[in-house]
């Protein structure tokens, strides 16, 4: 899955592709590189980012869909508002990628039972701007056995909208409500949610908790690693996931430079003998 930020402030790449065009171009050149599906965003999920209103929203995202959509892609649109995925969802994508996994605005859940579109629900406990006052796992089994609980609880009432499993996505939210411990230990038993039986989706992408694991041991101030130079840690997590190191398998990946991870699943591919490598 490739990331197409429509937004003058998502902290991985940030007003790169922030007018229609130069967002359509990009998702052609993700595409090109064998992304299998587009993720369109028009909200910034950063910590600390404020919301846009709902129809600057919409004028974001609805014509970079349209665009690619009629280009042929699978399109999945990265929203919490149910306005916003009833006109993604009529401007073509297929996917909604909720990443309140239906908390935000619990219509939504019956937009997608009305369509056939496939629901991303992921891992959340509040709006960027204070969810890292939820970074707290002091129950039994910590971080991982909450995600899981409250993740089954998002596909239980997604189930009870009327969305059937088939049409369901899991995915822990790296970096929403987490520090970076709770990053690692989710990563290390994602088959605690793959027990829960539906596909999974991991976003790591230049997420801080990979800029923090780079951090320059000499710098005193100990500052993450910029954005732009953690790709390569990423697509080493790409290769962990691949090659089974969550002890589970996982449906996909949500990534800023498709090519670079789609070389290493090609590595990974060729090394298990696959026929296509
Ligand atoms: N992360 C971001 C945005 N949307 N959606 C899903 N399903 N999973 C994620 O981990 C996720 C997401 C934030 O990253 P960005 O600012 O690079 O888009």
């Amino acid at each position: 899955m490739g990331v197409v930020n429509v937004t003058p402030d998502s902290f991985s790449d940030g007003g790169l592709y922030a007018d229609t065009d130069r967002a359509v171009a990009h998702g052609r050149e993700l595409l090109a590189e064998g992304a299998d599906i587009l993720d369109i965003g028009g909200e910034s999920t950063r910590p600390g980012a404020t919301r846009p209103v709902p129809a600057e929203e919409l004028d974001r995202v609805v014509p970079v869909i349209e665009a690619l959509a009629s280009h042929g892609a699978t399109v999945s649109v990265d929203t919490m508002r149910s306005e916003v995925a009833a006109a993604a969802l009529a401007a073509g994508a297929s996917i909604v990628n909720d990443v309140s996994g239906g908390l935000a605005d619990p219509a939504i859940l019956d937009v997608v039972a009305g369509s056939d579109a496939t629901y991303v629900a992921m891992h959340w406990r509040a709006h960027s701007d204070r969810m890292q006052d939820f970074a707290v796992y002091d129950g039994p089994g910590g971080v991982v056995e909450a995600v899981r609980a409250e993740l089954a609880a998002r596909a239980d009432a997604a189930r009870t909208a009327g969305v059937p499993d088939d049409r369901l996505v899991l995915d822990p939210g790296l970096g929403f409500a987490k520090l970076a411990g709770h990053n690692w230990e989710l990563l290390r038993h994602l088959d605690r949610i793959g027990d829960l039986g539906l596909p999974i989706l991991v976003g790591a992408s230049r997420k801080t908790f990979l800029g923090r694991l780079l951090a320059d041991p000499a710098d005193p101030d100990a500052r993450p690693r910029p954005v732009d130079q953690r790709e390569a840690a990423g697509v080493a997590l790409t290769v962990m996931l691949a090659a089974g190191a969550g002890r589970t398998g996982v449906w996909g990946v949500r990534v800023h430079d498709v090519r670079a991870h789609l070389d290493a699943l090609r590595v990974v591919a060729a090394w298990q003998g696959d026929a296509r490598a």
